[in-house]
C-alpha cells in the first residue's frame, strides 16, 4: 500500500481525499494556489505546498510544479480529484514514466473513452445500446444532412472532443443543421483544439441515469448502482439522488451490466462513470464515461454502504477492491444536493465573499461534505461549490423530508448560496412524484 499521496486538487474533494488516507493510515500532500493559502482543507493534511498563483493553469494545471511538489514530498501516488487534471491523458503519462501512480485510468482508457466518437464506437462494438447516429465522424456539411435524412430529425451535433455538454447543437431542420454543424465545429476547434463532429438521433427531454463502476487490477468489475441526476441547470447538477425514483431492479442489472461490459472492454480500471439517457419506455442509450471520480459519488456510498475513495487507492495500488458485486446491494434512499456560492435570484451570479455565520446541519442520515468554516474567504477563482449536504433513510419520501429537515437547519451568513431553491425543489409537488427530466429546472420550475 501507498505511505504518502498527493492531492493535485482543493477544496471540498481534497478534504474527501484527505480522510480516506487519514483513515487507511496513508500521509496527505497539499498543493495550493496563492488564492486557496486560507483553505481550511490545508490545516487536515499531513503536507502543504504552495505551487503558484491563484489562475489554475499557473498551479492547479501546472503539471511541471505539481510533478516538482511530487518528488520533492516523495510520495507514492497522486490523486487528481475531479476537475483540473483528472481527464488528462498526458498527466496521467507524466505520473507513469516518473514512477508515481496515478489514481485514476491508464492514459490508454482515457484517450480511448475521452474522445467521445472513439467512445461510440467502443459501444457498438460491445453492444451498448446507443441512440442511432453516426459511425465515423461527420467530414462535410453535404454528409451531416444525408446523415440526419437518413435517422430522421431532430438530431444533434456533438464535438468528439468535448463532454459535459460542451460543443453540442440540436437541429429540428436542415436549416439549423448546417448552421450548427459549422458552430459544433468552430467551437470544439476553439475549445478543445478538435474540431471533430459526430451526429445523433435527438432525445427530447430524456432522464439522467449514470452507473458507477469501479475495477481493479485482478480482473474485478463491480457496479455500485445509478445516480439520477435529472435535476440540471445549464449542464450544471444541482440535485443527485439515489436509486432513481423510475428504476427497476431489472433495469438496474441490465444497465449496470451493460456499463461494466463498456468499462472491461476498455480495459478501464478504478472508479468511473458511464452516462446513459433514459427515455419515458425505460430504454436506455450510452452517452460517455467520466474517467474519474464524480462530484456525486457520494449519493451511491450512501446507498451501497462503500468507500469509493479507499477502492479507488487500494485498486490503484494493485491491491484487489474490498468488496464484490455480490455484496454491493442497493438499500435505502440518499439525495445530495449542491451548495453553491451563488444567486440563484440573478442568473445564479457567483457570490464569492467571507462566510460570517454558520450553522451545519446533522443528525440522523445526514452527511456534510464540506471545506467551508466561519471567517473563510470563497476566492472568485474557482468553481463556486461549497458544499454538498446529503441525507439517507429507508426510502425516498423519508429522505425528501430529511433533506427538507436538513436545510432548514443550514445556515450560512455572508454570501449567497443555492439553498432556498433547494427548499422549493424538496417542496415541489412535481419533484415529489419523482416526475422530473433534464429540462425540468429550466423550463418547469425556474419558468414558473
Ligand atoms: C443528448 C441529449 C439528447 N439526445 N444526446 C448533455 C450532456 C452530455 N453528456 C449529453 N447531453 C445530452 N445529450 C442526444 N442524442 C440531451 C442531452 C442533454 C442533457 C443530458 C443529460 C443531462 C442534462 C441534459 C440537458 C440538456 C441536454
Amino acid at each position: 500500500m501507498f505511505s504518502k499521496i498527493l492531492i493535485a486538487n482543493r477544496g471540498e474533494i481534497a478534504l474527501r481525499i484527505i480522510r480516506a488516507c487519514r483513515e487507511m493510515g496513508i500521509k496527505s500532500v497539499c498543493v495550493y494556489s496563492e488564492a486557496d493559502r486560507d483553505g481550511p482543507w490545508l490545516e487536515q493534511a499531513d503536507e502543504a505546498y504552495c505551487i503558484g498563483p491563484g489562475p489554475s493553469n499557473k498551479s492547479y494545471l501546472d503539471i511541471s510544479r505539481v510533478m516538482a511538489t511530487a518528488e520533492v514530498s516523495d510520495v507514492d501516488a497522486i490523486h487528481p480529484g475531479y476537475g483540473f487534471l483528472a481527464e488528462n491523458a498526458h498527466f496521467a503519462e507524466v505520473c507513469e514514466s516518473s514512477g508515481i501512480s496515478f489514481i485514476g485510468p491508464s492514459p490508454e482508457a482515457i484517450r480511448l473513452l475521452g474522445n467521445k466518437a472513439s467512445a461510440r464506437d467502443l459501444a457498438v462494438k460491445s453492444k451498448v445500446p446507443l441512440l442511432p447516429g453516426t459511425k465515423e465522424l461527420v467530414e462535410d456539411e453535404k454528409e451531416a444532412i444525408e446523415i440526419a435524412n437518413d435517422i430522421g430529425y431532430p438530431v444533434i451535433v456533438k464535438a468528439a472532443a468535448g463532454g459535459g455538454g460542451r460543443g453540442m447543437r440540436v437541429a429540428h431542420n436542415e436549416i439549423a443543421l448546417v448552421n450548427g454543424y459549422m458552430q459544433a465545429r468552430t467551437e470544439a476547434a476553439t475549445a478543445f483544439g478538435d474540431d471533430g463532429v459526430y451526429i445523433e438521433k435527438y432525445l427530447e427531454r430524456p432522464r439522467h441515469v449514470e452507473i458507477q463502476i469501479i475495477s481493479d487490477s485482478h480482473g474485478n468489475y463491480v457496479y455500485c448502482g445509478e445516480r439520477d441526476c435529472s435535476l440540471q441547470r445549464r449542464h450544471q447538477k444541482l440535485v443527485e439522488e439515489a436509486p432513481s425514483p423510475v428504476l427497476t431492479p431489472e433495469l438496474r442489472q441490465k444497465m449496470g451490466e451493460t456499463a461494466v461490459r463498456l468499462c472491461k472492454a476498455a480495459g478501464y480500471v478504478t472508479a468511473g462513470t458511464a452516462e446513459f439517457l433514459l427515455d419515458k419506455n425505460g430504454d436506455f442509450y450510452f452517452m460517455e464515461v467520466n474517467t474519474r471520480i464524480q462530484v456525486e459519488h457520494t449519493v451511491s456510498e450512501l446507498v451501497t454502504r462503500t468507500d469509493l475513495i479507499r477502492a479507488q487507492i487500494m485498486a490503484a495500488a494493485g491491491e484487489k477492491l474490498p468488496f464484490t458485486q455480490e455484496d454491493v446491494e442497493v438499500r435505502g434512499h440518499a439525495i445530495e444536493v449542491r451548495i453553491n456560492a451563488e444567486d440563484p435570484d440573478n442568473g445564479f451570479r457567483p457570490s464569492p465573499g467571507t462566510i460570517t455565520d454558520l450553522f451545519i446541519p446533522g443528525g440522523p442520515g445526514v452527511r456534510w461534505d464540506s471545506h467551508i468554516k466561519v471567517g473563510y474567504t470563497i476566492p472568485p477563482t474557482y468553481d463556486s461549490m461549497v458544499a454538498k449536504l446529503l441525507v439517507f433513510a429507508d426510502d425516498r419520501p423519508q429522505a425528501i423530508a430529511r433533506m427538507r429537515r436538513a436545510l432548514g437547519e443550514l445556515k450560512i451568513e455572508g454570501v449567497k448560496t443555492t439553498t432556498p431553491l433547494h427548499q422549493r425543489i424538496m417542496n415541489d409537488g412535481q419533484f415529489i412524484k419523482g416526475d422530473v427530466d433534464t429540462g425540468y429546472i429550466e423550463n418547469v420550475l425556474l419558468a414558473k
